[in-house]
């Protein structure tokens, strides 16, 4: 009897003890970078001896944001100790949220530092405002989960941009424009009756890298959304996450006064149309006092626009602006060309935009995309940036990977931000320097898949966007570390090798899409795979051939005076760099050059000798993408690992699939044999243009 019952329990610790070793949930993603995975060794101890306890709050004023950084700070450090909750010693640190005091700038900075008091260890966490001290919260909990002992954490950080912004291109029906990582998260249909927890840890996870403002629907904007349900629901979002300091803007139809106000025109010098919109936002602000303002796409892509009663987008813009008055912003967007515009579609927006430097209202923000053709894996950075001084401008990037492999695989983006931001615009400082003073949108990739993103990896360009509008000086592999360690493994080995796969990738799929200056080469509708061969579109600027003109002669789009002249709508120090073939950078050299195939290039090698080892190259770098993932399964929880080994599996299959079609195609037009010790493309080119996807997601 004895011996039996001693069995069961030896049995039961046993089972508790495999309980405890074995997360409680698997590993699916959900957690994000906030899993606050259990510290091990001597960070461990140290955090259990520290013992830090709930924050004693200095500013004791109600504050729904206080509450959250307070559970945020329990619930992290608890997960961090390996507890279900925090435990207190006689010799607990105390975590001070000291807000709406004295400290920090007033714009959600905060400053972190131990102190004594009466002789006890504290750490006091200082800002001037509520979200200030959760941003705080959540840099705290960062430093801890890095192994950081609480006593020797100090931060002064505040935000480098004011606006860190994500733009959904999620449709009322929940479908997600250029979304891979299913429907929309954002259920209209039930709100605002019925609010989704999953939107409440979609702003928590906003919050902790620090991004405040969101564009909650589709740029193709439908004019319903502006009626009276959709602004019941639209302030159910913005109550839901006011507390973690997100404020929601809207994209808005610029001709919704015709469709929903019954009025002949949306002409932006029509009184009543003026007063439309006027009542308009009088009507949103009722609802949601604090709501961030209009989000336009004007006069592109056959959206309506101020053009179409022949009025200058500055003039539209600042018919919205005087609406919302000082109460938010018109964020206009400088994504513009034209069907009937026969010049250079890279060269539209800033002859349309430039001049109109200095009229546009002091609340209106141009959203510049960061090149001036389309979030292609590669592009020059945008000629507008330096060139409106007296213009609020800001960047719009895509995290949403609609030309970089959609969700297969691997592109970690914060090297493709990065060059942008550091890119010397040769007016006034570099596109961060232009841009800082006013913030940076990313074009949204999550989704209702359980991960959040489609693929783990590509939260990785959730987290590196929202960290890099808070500090662009961070750099690419820092932030690659800090996500890997919260989302994978500590692991120094595992994360040296996570963090080299990840600062490959984006060039990698450059590689094998579009080497040296190449873009716009996928397949119609849905950009999915290679189509370098269609040229009978309708629309000119939608073929691949428009961009890369290759004939037997060469390829590349001449950009230079004696092509499209675009090249002039830069810095003439950088123009006059890039005008040369021989000293144009050559990851930009197709963009701006037409050249012979024969084309020496700095590498010795011909152009069209770089071409096909580029390819090579970029299928090469998805194989060791692969093969360095394989090497990391003792270091992962095996469901991740056998989620990303299988995208890995998908990229590089199509990795094989550019190269091959790509060289298949630039053979068909060059004549010329593939340069010795290159292996010939698997399938005959028609086979490749024989492929179809009309159900490609995103479409
Ligand atoms: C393109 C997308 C299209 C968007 C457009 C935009 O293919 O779906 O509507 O950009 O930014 O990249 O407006």
């Amino acid at each position: 009897m004895m011996r039996g019952r001693g069995l069961v329990n030896r049995l039961a610790v046993i089972v508790a003890a495999l309980l405890a070793a074995a997360p409680l949930h698997a590993e699916d993603g959900y957690a994000l970078w906030l899993r606050h995975a259990p510290l091990e060794g001597e960070a461990l101890a140290a955090l259990r001896a520290e013992a830090p306890i709930v924050p004693v709050i200095v500013d004791r004023a109600d504050s729904p944001t206080l509450a959250i950084a307070e559970t945020e700070l329990r619930r992290g450090i608890a997960g961090l100790q390996g507890h279900d909750r925090p435990r207190l010693t006689a010799d607990s640190t105390e975590i001070i949220l000291d807000c709406g005091t004295t400290r920090g700038d007033g714009a959600a900075g905060f400053v972190i530092a131990p102190e004594r008091i009466e002789g006890r260890r504290a750490v006091r966490i200082a800002a001037a405002d509520h979200v200030g001290c959760l941003y705080g919260s959540f840099a705290l909990l960062r430093a801890l989960g890095e192994g950081t002992p609480l006593s020797e954490i100090r931060r002064d950080e505040a935000p480098a941009m004011p606006l860190r912004m994500l733009d959904h291109w999620d449709n009322p029906d929940g479908h997600v424009e250029r979304g891979y990582a299913g429907r929309s998260i954002i259920d209209w249909w039930h709100l605002p009756d019925k609010l989704d927890p999953r939107l409440v840890d979609y702003a928590r996870a906003n919050a902790s890298i620090g991004i405040n403002a969101v564009a909650v629907n589709n740029v193709n904007a439908k004019a319903f959304m502006l009626e009276p349900r959709y602004i019941a629901r639209l302030a159910r979002l913005a109550d839901a996450w006011r507390p973690y300091g997100i404020r929601v803007f809207l994209s808005a139809r610029f001709s919704a006064p015709m469709e929903l106000g019954g009025l002949p025109t949306a002409d932006p010098r029509d009184p009543a149309v003026k007063a439309w919109w006027q009542a308009k936002a009088d009507e949103i602000y009722a609802a949601i006092p604090d709501f961030g303002g209009f989000l336009v796409k004007a006069n592109s892509e056959g959206q309506p626009g101020p053009q179409d009663y022949g009025r200058s987008h500055a003039e539209g813009a600042n018919m919205l602006a005087a609406a919302l008055g000082d109460r938010g912003t018109v964020i206009w967007r400088a994504f513009v060309y034209s069907p009937e515009d026969t010049s250079d579609r890279t060269a539209q927006a800033y002859a349309e935009f430039q001049p109109l430097d200095g009229q546009f209202a002091l609340n209106v923000i141009l959203q510049v995309k960061n090149g001036a053709l389309d979030f292609q894996p590669r592009e020059p950075f945008h000629p507008l940036f330096g060139a409106m001084p007296r213009t609020r401008v800001m960047l719009e990037a895509q995290i949403t990977r609609e030309y970089l492999g959609q969700a297969s695989g691997i592109a970690y983006l914060a090297p493709l931000w990065k060059e942008v931001l550091e890119a010397q615009t040769g007016r006034g400082g570099s596109v961060a320097q232009i841009t800082a003073p006013v913030g940076m949108a990313g074009v949204a990739n999550v989704g209702s898949d359980r991960n959040w993103t489609g693929t783990h990896f590509d939260a990785a360009n959730w987290y590196a966007f929202g960290r890099l509008a808070w500090n662009p000086a961070l750099s690419s592999e820092d932030i690659a570390r800090e996500w890997a360690a919260q989302t994978f493994t500590r692991d120094d080995q595992a994360l040296g090798t996570i963090a080299a796969m990840m600062l490959g990738s984006r060039e990698t799929v450059v590689d094998y899409t579009g080497p040296l200056g190449l873009a716009h080469l996928m397949g119609t509708g849905h950009h999915y795979g290679p189509a370098p061969w269609v040229c009978d579109l309708g629309r000119a600027d939608w073929n691949p051939c428009y961009y890369h003109r290759a004939d037997k002669g060469g390829i590349g789009f001449d950009r230079t005076a004696a092509g499209s002249k675009a090249l002039a709508q830069y810095a003439p120090a950088i123009a006059a760099n890039w005008s040369d073939p021989a000293t144009t950078d050559p990851r930009y050299l197709l963009w701006f050059h037409h050249l012979p195939w024969s084309h020496r290039l700095p590498s010795g090698r011909t152009l069209w000798e770089e071409l096909a080892a580029r390819y090579d190259a970029g299928v090469a770098g998805v194989d060791r993408m692969a093969a360095a993932w394989a090497s990391l399964a003792p270091a992962i929880d095996a469901e991740r690992h056998a989620a990303i080994t299988a995208d890995l599996a998908i990229q590089r299959k199509e990795a094989r699939w550019w190269r091959d079609a790509s060289l298949a195609y630039w053979q068909s037009v060059n004549g010329l044999a593939l340069p010795p010790g290159t292996a010939p493309p698997a399938e005959p080119l028609a086979a490749y243009k024989l492929r179809a996807f009309p159900e490609a997601p995103g479409q």
